[in-house]
């Protein structure tokens, strides 16, 4: 893919890169996304028998279960080419924060050190009653496991439709793309809210928007650079092309 000249300067320049992220960086891992016409999971899976609290509160075990299976798909899935040119970024630019609407931990595995989780972390446990986050215990059925603190079911640390996001992280999040100079948004449909709101936010306070992503969507409009391809392609062809020296 070809660059334009002004957008490799500035990469070059810049001291702080803000990353939004969403199901999309992690495709070429295998991890389905949500929204893609047949293999997204919101294709072959009711969003409101799965992901609400309501859902949970009705059929706790058909949620386990297809949570159970997500994790198995997540603990197989390697961090791929674009998870590592988004940590390599770490060793080109003096801050690179990831703010990512994933749950999948992989930002983390390929070593990503600033990263902040929009929706949660799947690999977590609380409390469905009082939010205190609970240990795994290996081997055991989270099912069947209850709060120590109030005898609660334990449920996945993931936010559902209808949920606030983590206080923290959002509070996070802002802070980031306020102090950033340029505000990538990879793989991301940007059709859930409030998190679709922060490439709208980052424009508006003037940071240079650089959109990622196979197909058209909605953020297309307030980017200043589009670029049309696969994450785990465009993103270390990107970095060869701003730092050929050192990618
Ligand atoms: C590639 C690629 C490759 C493919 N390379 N790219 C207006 C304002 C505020 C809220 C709302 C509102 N309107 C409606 C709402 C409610 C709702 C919402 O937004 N609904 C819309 C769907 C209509 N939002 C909420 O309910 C949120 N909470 C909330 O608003 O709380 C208010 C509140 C305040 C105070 C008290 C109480 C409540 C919570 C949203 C939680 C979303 N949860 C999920 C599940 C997480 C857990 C789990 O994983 O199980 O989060 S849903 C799902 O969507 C998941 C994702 O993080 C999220 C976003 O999806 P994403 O990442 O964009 O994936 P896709 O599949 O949509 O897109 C993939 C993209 O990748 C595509 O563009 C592809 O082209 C691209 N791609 N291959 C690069 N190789
Ligand atoms: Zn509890």
């Amino acid at each position: 893919m070809l660059f334009d000249f002004v957008l490799l300067d500035k990469l070059r320049a810049v001291r702080h890169i803000a990353v939004f992220t969403g199901a999309g960086v992690s495709a070429e891992s295998g991890i389905p996304t949500f929204r893609d016409a047949q293999t997204g999971l919101w294709a072959n899976y009711r969003a409101e028998d799965l992901a609400t609290p309501d859902a949970f509160r009705r059929d706790p075990i058909t949620v386990w279960n297809w949570y159970a299976w997500r994790r198995e798909l997540m603990r197989d899935a390697q961090p791929n080419p674009a998870h590592l040119a988004i940590a390599q970024l770490q060793r080109l630019v003096a801050r690179v924060s990831v703010i990512t609407q994933n749950v999948d931990g992989l930002h983390l595995r390929a070593g990503s050190r600033e990263v902040i989780e929009l929706h949660g972390n799947i690999w977590n446990n609380l409390c469905s009653q009082c939010s205190q986050p609970a240990h795994r215990i290996e081997g055991a059925q989270e099912v069947q496991t209850r709060c120590t603190h109030c005898g609660g079911r334990l449920r996945p640390g993931v936010v559902w439709f209808g949920e606030a996001l983590p206080a923290a992280a959002w509070a996070r999040a802002a802070e980031v793309l306020e102090a950033a100079d340029v505000f990538f948004c990879i793989g991301t449909s940007s059709l859930v809210e409030p998190a679709a709101s922060l490439p709208r936010h980052a424009r508006s306070c003037g940071r240079t928007v650089i959109q990622i992503n196979p197909e058209a969507t909605s953020h297309d409009e307030i980017a200043q650079y589009v670029l049309r391809g696969k994450a785990g392609q465009v993103l270390p062809e990107l970095l060869q092309a701003a730092w050929p020296q050192n990618s």
